[in-house]
Parts: structure tokens; C-alpha cells; sequence
């Protein structure tokens, strides 16, 4: 509990100051940009130590995938592919971990290994006892919205005013957090880009952003290498999207964001560094 107090403590007394980085890790041999090359525990420690010495803030380690079709995966196979990778990396290094998941039984084991925040791209929604998990721990979470299922969520996402809905569902998973006993400081939030989202529903929310931080929580933006990027450019496939999403990263920095989650941890390092000295004044050269 103390180790997880102060991880968050350090990240938070860097919220605003500058824009942190989330490495994403995929424990998952379907993921749709890493493609399985990481699946395995080995490669999987080297591709954190890489992403460390790259710059990371933090590293996002998740054994389900969330692509959009994707099946659930079973708890005790989401638990092998991801508690083993968490255990090894606590011990190795110092670097605070997220676990993406939405099982309270895995953000449990997760929190135990190692990890201080819970990922969880359905805002605690789909399993009643995450936040009591997350509250016991006194560990951060991150509540995302999304509209649907991963199975479910890209057949006819549908809204009247994204921004509005989005919104609205946010402040009700704060509340839903709040009222477990996890302490405000303790919540980020994410629109969750693609997430059961047309083209025009990412971009409409990337503008947005600053609508969303006047809910008064970090905004944590995720658009690395996702499908509209490459739509807009003309359906380029995942390994093409860098340039594409550090535009958007760009911009989410511009606009507000305080996290961003990505594969390319040092090309994105470096592009929020400058973004940073442009939108917050600073320089740490
Ligand atoms: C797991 N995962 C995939 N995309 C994501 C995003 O945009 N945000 C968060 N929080 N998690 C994501």
C-alpha cells in the first residue's frame, strides 16, 4: 500500500508539469500492432527494458486484447500471460505499472505483483467488485468510456452529442469511484478513442479534450496506430500510423491531455518534450 501511495504521488506531482508517457505492453499473442511478437515472457521483459531506457513513464501491461472483435479471454489465462510479466518487471525496475484489464481478480493479483494503477477500459463497469479492489489497494485508476463490448463496440456506434454522452458517462463512473472510497486524486479519465467510435466521433472527442478535463481529473489520450488514423490517410495499415498518431498526440497535448498511451515510446517521448516547451512554458534541456 505505501509502495503504491508513493508511486502515485511521484506521478502526480508531475501531472501538469509535463506530459507523461504510458508504454503499452501486450501480454497478448493477438495484439493488433505488436502481432504476438511480445507475447512471450522473455521478449516481453526486453520490450519494457526498451521502452524504459527509451523514456517511458509508465508501462500499460495488458494479457486481453481490446481490439475491436476481440473474445474475452478466460481469468486464469489473462492471469498467466500478465502476473508473471508484472512480477519480473517490479523486480527489475523502477517504474510505476498499469495493468489493463477488467477483471478484479486480475487488477487484484496485478496490485500484489507490483502494479499501482488499473486500466480499465470499461470505466469498473463490467465487473461489480473492481472498485473495491481498486479502493483497498489505494491504488489509481483509469476510467475509461466505451460504447459496447470489444466484440460489440465497432458495428453502429451511435450518439446524439458525443461530448455530452461521453461526458456525462465519465462523471457517473467518477461518482460510482468516488463512492467506493477511491480518493479523487487517485482517478484519471479517457474518452477512449475507438472505443465503440466513428472517424468523426475520435476526432470530435480529440477536440474536446478540454471539455473533458473541466471534469477536473488527468486526461489519459490512447490513439496510437488506431484505425482512424489510418483511415485518414488512406488505410494505411497499423505499422504505417507513427507519423499519424504523433499528430494527434501533438494536439492532445496542445489541448490538454496529461497522459498518453503509445507503442512508440521514443518518437513520442520526443515529440511531447517539445509540445510540452510550446503549451506549458517549460523546458528540461
Ligand atoms: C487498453 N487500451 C487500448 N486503447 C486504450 C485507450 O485509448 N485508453 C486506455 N486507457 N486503455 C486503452
Amino acid at each position: 500500500m505505501r509502495r503504491i501511495a508513493e508511486t502515485l504521488q511521484s506521478l502526480r506531482s508531475q501531472l501538469g508539469k509535463r506530459t507523461l508517457v504510458m508504454g503499452i505492453l501486450n501480454a497478448t499473442p493477438d495484439s493488433f500492432y505488436d502481432g504476438g511478437r511480445y507475447a512471450t515472457f522473455q521478449s516481453a521483459l526486453a520490450r519494457a527494458e526498451q521502452m524504459i531506457a527509451e523514456g517511458a513513464d509508465i508501462l500499460d501491461i495488458g494479457g486481453e486484447s481490446t481490439r475491436p472483435g476481440a473474445e474475452p479471454v478466460p481469468l486464469e489465462e489473462e492471469l498467466e500471460r500478465v502476473i508473471p510479466v508484472i512480477q519480473a518487471i517490479a523486480q527489475r525496475y523502477d517504474i510505476p505499472i498499469s495493468v489493463d484489464t477488467t477483471k478484479s481478480e486480475v487488477a487484484r493479483q496485478a496490485l500484489a505483483a507490483g502494479a499501482c494503477i488499473v486500466n480499465d477500459i470499461s470505466g469498473m463497469q463490467f465487473d461489480p467488485a473492481m472498485p473495491e479492489v481498486v479502493a483497498e489497494a489505494g491504488a489509481g485508476v483509469v476510467l475509461m468510456h466505451i460504447q459496447g463490448t470489444p466484440r460489440t463496440m465497432q458495428l453502429n456506434p451511435t450518439y446524439t452529442d458525443v461530448v455530452a454522452e461521453v461526458r456525462a458517462t465519465l462523471q457517473s463512473h467518477i461518482e460510482r469511484a468516488l463512492h467506493a472510497g477511491i480518493p479523487r486524486e487517485n482517478i484519471w479519465i479517457d474518452p477512449g478513442i475507438g472505443f465503440g467510435k466513428t472517424v468523426e466521433h475520435n476526432l470530435t472527442l480529440l477536440r474536446h479534450i478540454p471539455d473533458l478535463k473541466a471534469l477536473g481529473y488527468p486526461v489519459l489520450i490512447g490513439t496510437s496506430r488506431k484505425s482512424f488514423i489510418g483511415h485518414l490517410l488512406g488505410g494505411l495499415p497499423p505499422e504505417e500510423r507513427l507519423e499519424g498518431t504523433l499528430a494527434t498526440v501533438v494536439l492532445s497535448v496542445a489541448w490538454g491531455a496529461d497522459i498518453v498511451r503509445v507503442h512508440d515510446v521514443l518518437a513520442t517521448v520526443r515529440a511531447v518534450r517539445i509540445a510540452d516547451a510550446l503549451c506549458r512554458g517549460g523546458s528540461s534541456a
